[in-house]
């Protein structure tokens, strides 16, 4: 984090009622310290999106990073594949995301991203060799996560790669139990208070719905692809690779 990052204490004050999380410009402008505080092994992820861009971009074709935020899985892409042939696109439905997202390229010599505002279920892939979903699609209403990943399939080349990473739910109440409880040590070790921690989970409740290993498997294999590996866990996040 830069210093002219802030520092997120969006749930530091205890709030009478809990609204529901959005992501408007209040948490853009956290939004950097927020993720590497809140998702354990963010930055490995980032790091590892651009190894993998690098081994599987394919020239002439187009990389997506849908839901970009700020845009650190482009930015990792576009680092490891610079010189290449190939366009990059990140998207966002929020205006006060892409807006930071925009300027970050600009700021970091990448201009060429093509920068777009919209819901990524409007959005049409196409000629795809590397799709990222770094931890978006869990804000989708669950029956509307199939028909994104088949369109998302469809646009996909067959040599290209979708990088699924999701924060999941536990096989069993048991494990999903030791595993929040982790994800929660971990914020801790972070700096986040108990209260912040219980308020920014009621605010999440309804709004990031995950699910388990088994069902993403079983729903990408539904959407058409025809190998998925899992490539990196830590307590409650994971992330995927899926083969069209
Ligand atoms: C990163 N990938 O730093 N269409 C477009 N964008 C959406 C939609 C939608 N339907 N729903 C949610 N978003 C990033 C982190 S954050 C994850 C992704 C988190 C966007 C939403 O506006 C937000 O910017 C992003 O998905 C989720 O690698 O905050 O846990």
């Amino acid at each position: 984090m830069s210093s002219s990052e802030s520092r997120d204490q969006l749930y530091a004050r205890r709030q009478d009622k809990i609204d529901s999380f959005v992501f408007d410009e209040r948490v853009a402008a956290v939004f950097s310290d927020m993720i590497f505080r809140s998702v354990p092994g963010y930055a490995s992820i980032i790091g590892m999106i651009g190894i993998l861009a690098r081994k599987h971009a394919v020239a002439h074709s187009n990389l997506y990073d849908l839901g970009c935020s700020l845009g650190a899985a482009a930015l990792s892409m576009g680092r490891e594949i610079a010189g290449r042939d190939c366009r990059l696109i990140a998207v966002d439905s929020s205006a006060a995301m892409v807006q930071k997202a925009a300027e970050q390229f600009a700021c970091h010599d990448l201009s060429s991203v093509t920068t777009i505002c919209s819901d990524i279920r409007d959005l049409r892939i196409s000629n795809a060799s590397v799709v990222v979903l770094n931890f978006t699609l869990q804000f989708l209403p669950v029956d509307e996560r199939l028909s994104l990943l088949k369109s998302i399939h469809a646009g996909m080349l067959d040599e290209g790669i979708l990088v699924l990473s999701e924060k999941i739910a536990g096989s069993d109440a048991e494990e999903n139990r030791v595993l929040v409880e982790l994800h929660h040590a971990f914020k801790r070790a972070n700096g986040y208070s108990d209260l912040e921690i219980s308020q920014k989970r009621a605010a999440l409740e309804e709004v990031l719905l995950p699910e388990t290993i088994a069902v993403h498997r079983e729903r990408l294999a539904a959407a058409g692809f025809r190998r998925v590996d899992l490539w990196f866990q830590c307590f409650n996040f994971v992330s995927f690779i899926g083969r069209p």
